[in-house]
């Protein structure tokens, strides 16, 4: 398979309210939809999933675009492939840039399994060798809030829904505090908290606090790329830690494990450079104990429905962050909606990422420049 065409279009969603964390209150999250066109007619779909400020990781939407059109594309243009994963491979002159990276090879992914008459869930499980479900457990993560009452009808609510998992956001000890306060009196779910790297070793006695707290475990309390803090913590605390902001390739996942940095690995997609690299991370913490589950970062319909047949895997039992269509955004790029049915998301009928852009914004992409056609 060739790719022929490429073209982008950043695209903005407003949330229906804000949500806050440790690093940004977010109102409007800009996307860039990515299409591919190979040479047998097929449309692949991607979505760049970088911020529009280099608070949560490096990349902007803006560098990554750059990245995209100066050095990606360059790569692939001309290049036949054979599979999916030869997209990482020939990525790998350029460092970094996870999530430009990620944005092309989902849309490839995308075109092999529509090739091949197949959904993603089903490729994804073949070339992983690990077996997929249709109904997928799903958890909910809530912004940081100040006041318990807030805290806790925010939860409740969620928890009506039918969100099977709560995370909470905390930026500080007080949130911690209170969180702590109305946990007793919460629904029965499993709960974890998430702190964006709002803390340092210095507050381990009160980070310790939780440990009365009944939770599953928690999201990267300590400094983005800390790894040795993180295990100097882990080893004092009895609460798993899962690292998310610490984690942009298989190498780092090693690097946690032979730290005892964490127990847990939030993997997103868009954050390890794409589905291979999370494919390799999957196997890895498999092998060695390490529990993983699928994260999420506020992704517009294509990037959720990539989330779920990441999530789909039978490896990833803790339910991800991939909430409902409802959840975030007053409207979203695609035709489809996600239902939440008893705490579950269902995998898309379709072959590959089994959904569809809305069609004015379909066309609004396919009247963008080719840039395989510029280079
Ligand atoms: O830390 O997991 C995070 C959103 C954007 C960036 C980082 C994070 C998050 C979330 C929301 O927690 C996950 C989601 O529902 O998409
Ligand atoms: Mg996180």
């Amino acid at each position: 398979m060739k790719i022929i065409h490429a073209k982008m279009l950043p695209y903005n969603l407003k949330l229906k309210k804000p949500f806050r964390s440790a690093h940004e209150t977010i109102l409007f999250r800009t996307i860039t939809l990515i299409v591919l066109v190979s040479d047998d007619g097929q449309r692949g779909y991607g979505e760049l999933e970088a911020f529009t400020e280099p608070n949560y990781t490096p990349e902007t939407q803006k560098t990554a675009r750059f990245i995209i059109c100066q050095h990606l594309l360059p790569l692939l243009k001309n290049k036949k492939l054979t599979c999916p994963e030869d997209v990482s491979t020939i990525f790998a002159t350029v460092q970094g840039n996870q999530m430009a990276k990620a944005a092309l090879e989902t849309a490839v992914w995308d075109l092999f399994a529509k090739h091949a008459h197949k959904s993603l869930a089903q490729l994804l499980s073949e070339h992983s060798q690990l077996r997929y479900r249709q109904n997928i457990t799903v958890g909910i993560s809530l912004g940081a809030q100040v006041e318990a009452s807030k805290m806790t009808s925010e939860i409740s609510a969620a928890a009506v829904q039918g969100y099977q998992r709560i995370k909470l956001k905390v930026t500080n000890s007080s949130e911690i505090k209170t969180f702590s306060k109305i946990r007793p009196f919460l629904p029965k779910l499993k709960y974890m908290l998430d702190a964006n790297s709002s803390f340092s070793l210095k507050n381990i006695a009160q980070l310790k606090e939780l440990e009365k707290a009944d939770i599953s475990m928690l999201e990267q309390p300590l400094a983005t790329t800390d790894f040795s803090a993180h295990a100097e913590l882990q080893k004092q605390l009895h609460i798993p830690i899962c690292l998310d902001e610490n984690i942009f390739s298989l190498d780092d996942v090693r690097t946690a494990y032979h730290l005892g940095s964490a127990q847990a690995i939030n993997l997103k997609l868009s954050r390890v450079g794409g589905l291979a690299n999370a494919l390799q991370i999957i196997r890895f913490c498999n092998t060695h104990g390490l529990l993983v589950w699928c994260g999420g970062m506020l992704e517009g319909g294509i990037g959720r429905a990539a989330n779920l047949a990441l999530a789909s895997l039978e490896s990833l039992p803790f339910p991800g962050d991939i909430s409902a269509s409802n959840r975030y955004y007053q409207e979203d790029v695609i035709e489809e909606q996600f239902h939440l049915k008893s705490g579950k998301l269902t995998l898309p009928a379709s072959i590959g990422i089994g959904v569809t852009l809305k069609k004015e914004i379909e066309d609004h992409l396919l009247k963008q420049i080719d840039l395989l056609n510029t280079l």
